[in-house]
């Protein structure tokens, strides 16, 4: 399902959409006053019902939308209002439909043409001022929707770890191409979006405001943003600053460690500033020198290979196949099997 939030479009408000139907209305013209009112109906009938059709398909099906986007899309706007007031537009161009076949049936039937129009317009009027609210939470939706980050269908990896420790420098350093700068919806901090090419692109993207902080202390629309992290990644680098001068004590840099493997997902923990210290009980790099960042991304290819390797395996349709990545999730021997099976897809 495609996410693309910049491409819907603005939400008039009812005053506008009023003014833009009506207005289109007022230069349409007939050879009778009867046929030039069928005309107004018409006319206003199709702005509106146009307009309306476009905002609704312009949502993507929300039910359907990966994971993350779909989260995301109910912190940042609320998908119970979100559908609430898509219905509430459908209903509008259903009332206004009834409305305007109801007094084309009565210019039809000899009414008076203009007091026909004059009261149809004062209805469609009530009916589209009385989903107003909806409008206006339809084009604020629009507005903070677009501070969703959209990633690519590459693997991602998710880097965290206190302000300050080198997570951007890091994503800077290995990044092939530039990377891109990006937001979340709960930061006003940019976000860099790295590719590394590690036997196919990978994605590897910054968290400030998100894992940078004591889980914990969050209040429950950071968390659940946090949590929403999980959908997103495939891996989770996790850099540790010894040195402190990140301004963070290593123990509390640790404690951090432990509520983010709790999110659930492979977790690769680094020191990061190697160059300023000699540490070597976890893997070390520096941003600065380029030293152990290798070893840092061949961690990182491992992680990712194994689990593309364990969805290639259980998609596989052949037997045999299928029977290596049963047997495999009862072998010890899983972890370098189901990397066989990634390198063999390749
Ligand atoms: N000596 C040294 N300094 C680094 C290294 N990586 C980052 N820094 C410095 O640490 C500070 C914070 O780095 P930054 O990447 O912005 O950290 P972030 O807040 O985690 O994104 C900056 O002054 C960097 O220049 C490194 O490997 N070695
Ligand atoms: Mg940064």
């Amino acid at each position: 399902m495609e996410f693309e939030p910049r491409k819907l479009p603005t939400v008039l408000t009812a005053d506008e959409l009023l003014d833009k139907a009506f207005g289109r209305a007022s230069k349409v013209t007939g050879r009778s006053r009867r046929e030039k009112t069928l005309n107004k109906l018409a006319t206003v009938s199709n702005v509106l019902s146009d307009y309306f059709k476009k905002i609704i398909s312009a949502h993507p099906s929300y039910s359907t939308l990966p994971d993350f986007y779909r989260e995301m899309v109910d912190i940042v706007v609320g998908l119970a209002t979100l559908r609430k007031s898509l219905a509430a537009l459908k209903w509008a161009d259903g009332m206004i439909q009834k409305i305007i076949s109801k007094s084309v049936r009565e210019v039809k039937g000899g009414k008076e043409p203009d007091k026909v129009l004059k009261a149809a317009y004062g209805r469609i009027a009530s009916v589209v001022k009385q989903i107003d609210d909806e409008l206006r939470f339809l084009n604020e939706a629009k507005r903070k929707m677009q501070t969703i980050p959209i990633f690519g269908d590459e693997p991602v990896v998710v880097v965290a770890g206190y302000p300050n420790v080198g997570k951007s420098s890091f994503v800077a350093r290995i990044s092939t191409v530039k990377p891109e700068i990006a937001t979340y919806p709960f930061t006003t901090r940019e976000v860099y979006v790295g590719i590394a090419e590690l036997d196919g692109r990978v994605q590897v993207v910054d968290t400030p405001g998100l894992l940078d902080r004591p889980i914990h202390k969050r209040n429950p629309i950071e968390r659940r943003a946090i949590l929403c992290l999980k959908h997103l990644a495939d891996c989770i680098l996790f850099i540790i600053d010894p040195t402190e001068t990140c301004g963070y004590t290593l123990e509390s840099q640790l404690s951090l460690l432990e509520e983010v493997k709790i999110l659930g997902k492979p977790v690769i923990a680094a020191y990061s500033k190697a160059d300023m210290h000699s540490k070597r009980d976890l893997p070390a790099f520096s941003s600065v020198t380029g030293e152990g960042i290798d070893d840092v991304l061949e961690l990182i290819k491992e992680v990712i290979s194994k689990k593309l390797g364990d969805k290639v395996g259980g998609n596989r349709g052949d037997v045999e196949e299928r029977q290596t990545s049963v047997r495999s999730s009862y072998h010890p021997e899983k972890n370098s099997k189901a990397k066989k099976t990634a390198e063999e897809a390749h």
